[in-house]
């Protein structure tokens, strides 16, 4: 095997077994027992024979004839109770390897019997782990085993030993009874167990031939040849897949060293199309294991499949409820920042200082003037930024109610202090009233100017804030005492509202500027539950699974990888 290629197959059988890992399959299930066992083929040295079939077939004896020695215990009983490896060795050794990790290690094959052989019951010996037979045989030196299986069609316990080996054999060897050809049961594992698992290297051996009358062998030799051709066998072009070989004459020659006898057996045949088939196949051996890989990875994907849907839709319902509350959500906080916006308008509106004077200079002008101020500002001004305030901030609080992002500050503008009013002296008796000189006056001007004076102020006041003579400069010497103080009146609130109107604005901006932070929906900020982000984890792990496993495929197999096989991005 070129190095490349090992390194292609050894990141297969890396993906196909991350990708079964996934599924988290029972270490007894035939998936889970297919995949390790082509994972681990896919990179072994050695080119496996697996001698197969029902039980007291010669399967034991054929290969003893091979190997022209009695090294593997036969029977006219049911025999072989492990799967016995035969590889090269300088010398016939048997080592056996028990579950619990002990090493049994012998000359000679007799230890066979103590562990690789079916009891009275015809049971197999439970903690026997790997047998392994060493032997010094010139085939065997070219990187070739040969694997002798139990007996198919006794017990359930020994066929899936079976089924489970055949995967791991380069070639199959079948061997048929001549005497009774085919069974039932040999159809259905032919079928099930060799040719839908992609293992097509199967070769035919009829034994027992020498034991049928002339006219019978004739008649089974045709049957065998309708067997062999109905099998589609994937062999190097040229070779036959059917053979006859009597086994136990076969074995006899062998041992006697009688070539003849050993070629009218039909081994020497048999051996010859063997070498030339094994040596073909040794040169090209992804011919004979890639094909396998492919049927067991179909079910590893569909398995993989079968847990990807559900947990796809419980996400995607998930996803979809959540984007249905996102859009709720993100709607909200529209029509939050439309409300913001209009009542923070509003505000500003009623902040501008031309709207603050038309409103409330007149009336504040009159309550300084009759030292009402302070109960005016608390009924009316105040009274009305307090609404405007509370419709702004109810905003910011219903967003903060939705959001849960930053907590509101409260918007609080503070109103200036009282207006002071310092009355001018007065002249004389001036317009026939005489009143006290200059008082400075925050507590009311009515009472210090006494009642006719008092009310002229007032008259004064709506006459010069109507007319707006307090701009006409050119007048305000011929000005009366009460227009005068009536001046200062309607100034010293112009003053109030115009220190109103700028530290409004002011606390208005940096209102508008916080406010980003309270209406603000961000999904981010949304935790998912931990049952949803752990299926999304799941959901990824498989997909990038079964995606790996494509990839591989695609890279040694050329099968391409499904539209639907993506990796998602990791979240
Ligand atoms: N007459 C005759 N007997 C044979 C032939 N091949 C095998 N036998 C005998 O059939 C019996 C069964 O042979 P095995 O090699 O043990 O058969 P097996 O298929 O390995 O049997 P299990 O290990 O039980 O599955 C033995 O007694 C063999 O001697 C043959 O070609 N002719
Ligand atoms: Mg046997």
């Amino acid at each position: 095997m070129q190095p490349q290629q090992k390194e292609d197959y050894q990141q297969l059988a890396d993906a196909l077994k991350s990708a079964s890992a996934l599924l988290n399959l029972a270490p007894k299930s035939q998936l889970y027992q297919d995949a390790i066992a082509i994972c681990n083929h896919l990179t072994y040295p050695n080119f496996r024979i697996a001698v197969f079939g029902p039980f007291n077939h010669g399967k034991s004896t054929l290969i003893n004839a091979m190997l022209g020695d009695r090294a593997l215990p036969i029977d006219l009983i049911p025999t072989t109770g492990a799967a016995i490896i035969v590889r090269y060795g300088t010398s016939l050794r048997t080592r056996v390897i028990l579950t619990d990790g002990t090493e049994v290690y012998r000359s000679g094959t007799e230890v066979l019997k103590q562990f690789a052989v079916l009891d009275n019951d015809r049971r197999m010996r439970s903690d026997v782990a790997s047998v392994e037979v060493f032997c010094p045989h010139p085939f065997l030196d070219t990187g070739v085993e040969f694997l002798d299986l139990p007996g198919t069609n006794d017990r359930e316990e020994q066929d899936n030993l079976v089924r489970q080996q055949l995967l791991s054999a380069d070639l199959v060897v079948q061997l048929l009874d001549a005497r009774k050809l085919m069974t039932l049961g040999e159809r259905e594992n032919l079928r099930d167990w060799l040719l839908e698992r992609g293992i097509k290297t199967v070769i035919f051996v009829a034994n027992f031939i020498n034991l049928l009358e002339p006219e019978e062998q004739k008649q089974v030799q045709n049957r065998l040849r309708f067997i062999a051709e109905s099998f589609r066998a994937e062999l190097p072009s040229g070779f036959s897949n059917l053979y006859r070989v009597d086994a136990l004459p076969a074995l006899r020659a062998r041992l006697k060293g009688d070539v003849a006898a050993a070629s009218s057996s039909g081994l020497v045949a048999f051996e010859s199309a063997l070498q030339n088939i094994v040596s073909t196949f040794q040169q090209n051996s992804q011919k004979v294991r890639l094909p396998r890989v492919e049927p067991i990875a179909l079910k590893v994907r569909q398995s993989l499949q079968a847990k990807i849907t559900p947990l796809q839709s419980e996400i995607k319902g998930f996803d979809e409820k959540q984007n249905a509350k996102n859009d709720i959500k993100t709607r909200a906080e529209q029509i939050i920042k439309q409300g913001f916006a209009a009542s923070l308008s509003k505000l500003r509106d009623w902040l501008a200082v031309s709207n603050l004077r038309s409103k409330y200079q007149a009336d504040g002008a009159v309550a300084l003037a009759q030292g009402n101020f302070k109960n005016w500002e608390r009924d009316t001004l105040k009274k009305d930024l307090k609404e405007f305030q509370q419709d702004i901030v109810k905003w910011l609080y219903q967003a903060y109610d939705f959001f849960q992002a930053e907590r509101p500050e409260d918007l609080l503008i503070p109103l200036p202090d009282e207006p002071k009013v310092i009355l001018p002296p007065q002249s004389g008796s001036f317009d026939g009233l005489s009143e006290p000189g200059s008082v400075a006056v925050g507590g009311g001007i009515g009472w210090l100017l006494g009642g006719p004076v008092g009310a002229a102020v007032v008259g004064s006041i709506s006459y010069l804030v109507n007319k707006k003579i307090q701009q006409e400069g050119e007048k305000i010497t011929k000005e009366s005492y009460h227009q005068k103080v009536a001046r200062l009146c309607i100034d010293a609130v112009d003053d109030y509202l115009i220190c109103l109107s700028d530290r409004g604005l002011s606390i208005l901006g940096d209102c508008e500027k916080k406010s980003e932070r309270v209406i603000c929906f961000s999904e981010s900020q949304e935790q998912e539950p931990l049952e949803i982000a752990q299926k999304r984890q799941e959901l990824w792990q498989l997909q990038n699974g079964l995606y790996q496993l494509h990839k591989q495929l695609e890279k040694t197999l050329k099968i391409p990888i499904p539209p639907d096989v993506k990796v998602q991005r990791k979240c």
